[in-house]
């Protein structure tokens, strides 16, 4: 896949057919919208575009209440690789870009440098300066330029035109994961939610104390994590080596009082030996075990920890 940089130099396609959107996750319904734009780019011989942030709109426009991401940029540009889109045009979205009219927006973006011929955009997509673009502006400007525009609805998690509270959306899949529902989650991303992070040293307790080892883990502030609790999952390696784990999310409260703070996420490998200090790792939550909770004795904690570990081996098939 061809990634343009819209602050990089300027590039140009070929005539295009193109999505504009946040695309966070790219969960089933996006993944139904660009079905679509992939269908008529083959029927029209034009190239795939999907044009979308390097971070959410809202973090700039109201970071306050902005959503947390289901993934970061670079897992959403593999997810859309994946998909076959040709090409994922990024902009780089700040105050400047928060300002940009719609109307200059479709000029550069869309006319100057993809030669978009078709447009498809979920019906209420919203974009430019104080939201003032939409399906219908797109439509007028169309008509004028040469592309066409479809405004489709989002679908349920069949790709079937659904009532709200059934669609596919973003937010629906941050509920799920805030209430600790993975696999339901899973099945609107159709995966399982990935974060990822770099392996930091702990507090060592984990191997010394209780006899299972923890690689705990950094993550960026603005990705959405599942409820606290504990998890069978998979950590994949840079080596793209795949491991089997149990996981614990939250504020280990058999040890600390509980901070305010955001969770500590760490794995326990099964079967594994050797650190990751310092090692870029991915992972992903398969299914939710128990809520965490607090013990009376390190004895008891071990007890249960055992128990999760052999719950997870029972759960994961090979990798
Ligand atoms: N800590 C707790 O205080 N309560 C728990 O219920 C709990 N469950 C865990 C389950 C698993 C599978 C693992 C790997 C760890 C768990 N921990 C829990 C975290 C444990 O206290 C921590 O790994 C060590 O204290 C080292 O940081
Ligand atoms: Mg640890």
């Amino acid at each position: 896949m061809h990634v343009i940089h819209g602050d990089g130099p300027r590039t140009q396609t070929g005539p295009s057919a193109v999505t504009i959107g946040a695309y966070d996750g790219v969960h089933l319904g996006h993944r139904a919208v660009i079905a679509e734009v992939t269908r008529l780019a083959d029927e029209r011989g034009l190239q795939t575009v999907v044009v979308t942030f390097d971070r959410h709109p809202a973090q700039v426009v109201r970071p306050e209440s902005a959503p947390k991401l289901l993934c970061d940029l670079d897992q959403k540009l593999e997810l859309l690789a994946d998909i076959g889109v040709d090409t994922t045009y990024v902009i780089h979205f700040d105050e400047v870009q928060a300002a940009v009219p719609a109307e200059d927006f479709i000029d550069d973006v869309l006319v100057s440098c993809l030669d978009a011929r078709a447009v498809i955009v979920g019906e209420d997509f919203h974009f430019g300066k104080a939201r003032g673009g939409n399906v219908e502006l797109l439509r007028e400007v169309g008509r004028i330029q040469g592309f066409t525009v479809e405004g489709i609805d989002l679908v349920d998690r069949d790709g079937r035109p659904a009532p709200n509270e059934a669609k596919v959306s973003s937010t629906a899949i941050r509920r799920l994961l805030a209430a600790g529902e993975v696999v339901e989650a899973a099945d609107l991303l159709g995966r399982p939610h990935e974060v990822r992070g770099t392996v930091e040293r702990g507090d060592g307790r984990g191997g010394a104390d209780l006899g299972f080892p923890t690689a705990n883990l950094t993550l960026p502030e603005e990705i959405q994590l599942p409820a606290d609790g504990i998890y069978a999952g998979w950590l994949e390696r840079t080596d793209g080596t795949i491991h089997a784990t149990a996981i614990s999310l939250g504020h280990r409260p058999t040890f600390y009082e509980r901070p305010g703070d955001r969770p500590l996420l760490e794995c326990h490998l099964l079967d594994f030996s050797g650190n990751l200090y310092g090692e870029p790792v991915r992972v992903r939550f398969v299914e939710r075990l128990r809520g965490e909770e607090r013990f009376d004795s390190v004895d008891a904690l071990i007890k249960q920890i055992q128990a999760d570990v052999d719950r997870t081996r029972e759960l994961l098939p090979e990798p």
